[in-house]
Formats: structure tokens, sequence, C-alpha cells
């Protein structure tokens, strides 16, 4: 039986409205057969850990394009730990992310972190790979 298809709600947070990315990734995330739950620009990690409960959601997509995104992606994280979504929502992160700030990242549990020139195929191979890894460990079928 093949896997049912990776759930993520895409956003941007705080006032960075470089939407065009996020274009880009919602058609590419579609193609590769993955359902996306389009939020846009403007949100906040309260508006889109919610809509990750209520959409019972695999994977939250922040892409970020300002110098200021760790704040964000911080308190992102720390909403989720708080409704104990942390061990079965993954948090993919991308855009003009310094390289370096890669070890940080992984440190406060984003799972992915994709910079740009990444191809979209191993943008979203990457992603369902890594959900296909945290359903099986967290029992989701
Ligand atoms: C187009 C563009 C604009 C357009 C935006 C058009 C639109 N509607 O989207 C306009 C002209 C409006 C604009 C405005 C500004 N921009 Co601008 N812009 C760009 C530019 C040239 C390209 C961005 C883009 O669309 N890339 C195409 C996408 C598909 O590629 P990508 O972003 O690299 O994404 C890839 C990966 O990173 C990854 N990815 C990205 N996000 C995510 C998310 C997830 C979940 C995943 C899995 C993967 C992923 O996947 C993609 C595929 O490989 C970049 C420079 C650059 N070369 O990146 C500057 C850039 C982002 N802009 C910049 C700046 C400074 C601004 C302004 C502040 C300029 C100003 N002084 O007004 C404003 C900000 C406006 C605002 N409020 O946000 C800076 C940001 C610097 C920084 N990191 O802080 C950049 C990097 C230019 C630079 N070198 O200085 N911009």
């Amino acid at each position: 039986m093949s896997e049912k298809p990776v759930r993520i709600v895409l956003a941007k947070l705080g006032l960075d409205d470089h939407i065009r990315p996020l274009y880009v990734l919602s058609y590419g995330f579609r193609d590769a057969g993955m359902e996306v739950i389009y939020l846009g620009c403007f949100q906040t990690p309260q508006i889109v850990v919610d809509t990750a409960a209520i959409e019972d959601v695999d994977a939250i997509g922040l892409s970020f394009h300002t110098v200021s995104y760790f704040g964000w992606i911080d308190e992102t994280m720390n909403l989720l730990k708080e409704k104990k979504m942390d061990d079965r929502v993954s948090v993919f992160v991308g855009g003009t992310i310094p390289p370096e700030d890669k070890p940080m990242l992984e440190e406060v549990g984003v799972r992915g972190t994709y910079l740009p020139g990444e191809s979209l195929k191993s943008i979203t191979d990457s992603i369902k790979d890594i959900v296909s890894k945290v359903r099986k460990r967290a029992g989701v079928v």
C-alpha cells in the first residue's frame, strides 16, 4: 500500500512579503503529490501552529527572505512543543538563510533547511523521506 500524501502548511511570518518563492514551492509540492495548506504572507507562529493542529498536517514549511528569521522559528518551535506536536509535525525552512546557521536551526528542532539553488526535486524528496521516518517513529500509518 502506498503512503498517504504529505500534508504541509506553507507560510511566511512577519512583514517579509517575498511571495514568489511561496508560489514556486506550493506548485512544486503539489506536483510532487503533496497536499498544501497555503497561508501566504504576514502570518504569526500562533496562526501557523493552530492551522497545523486543525488540518492535522505532517509538516510546517516556513520561507524567509529577511535577516530577522530566527526569533520567528524559535517561537514556532516553542508553540509546537507546548502543544506536544513537535514529535509528529516536522518544521522545514528555506530562503536566504546563512548556511552557517543550519546547526543552530537543527538544535531547536528544525528537520530540514533548504537554501537558494536547491532543486524542487531534491527538496520534495528530502521532505517526503523525513516525514516518512517521523511517521514511522510516531506510529502514524
Ligand atoms: C524577487 C525579489 C524581490 C521582489 C519580491 C517579489 C515577490 N512578490 O516575491 C521585490 C522586488 C518586491 C523585493 C523586495 C525586497 N527585497 Co528582495 N529579493 C528578490 C530576489 C531577487 C529573488 C527572490 C526570489 O523570488 N527567489 C526565487 C525563489 C524560488 O528562490 P529562493 O527564494 O532562493 O527559494 C529557494 C530555496 O531557498 C528554497 N526555499 C525558500 N523558501 C523555502 C521554504 C521551504 C519550506 C522550503 C522547503 C524551501 C524553501 O526553495 C526555493 C527553490 O530552490 C532576492 C535575491 C535572491 N537572489 O534570492 C532578493 C532578496 C531576498 N531581497 C532582499 C531585500 C533586502 C528586499 C527588500 C528589503 C529591498 C528594499 N530595501 O525594499 C524588499 C523587502 C520587501 C518585503 N517587505 O519583504 C534581500 C534579503 C536580504 C536578507 N536576507 O535579509 C535579497 C536576498 C537580495 C539581496 N541580496 O540583498 N525582493
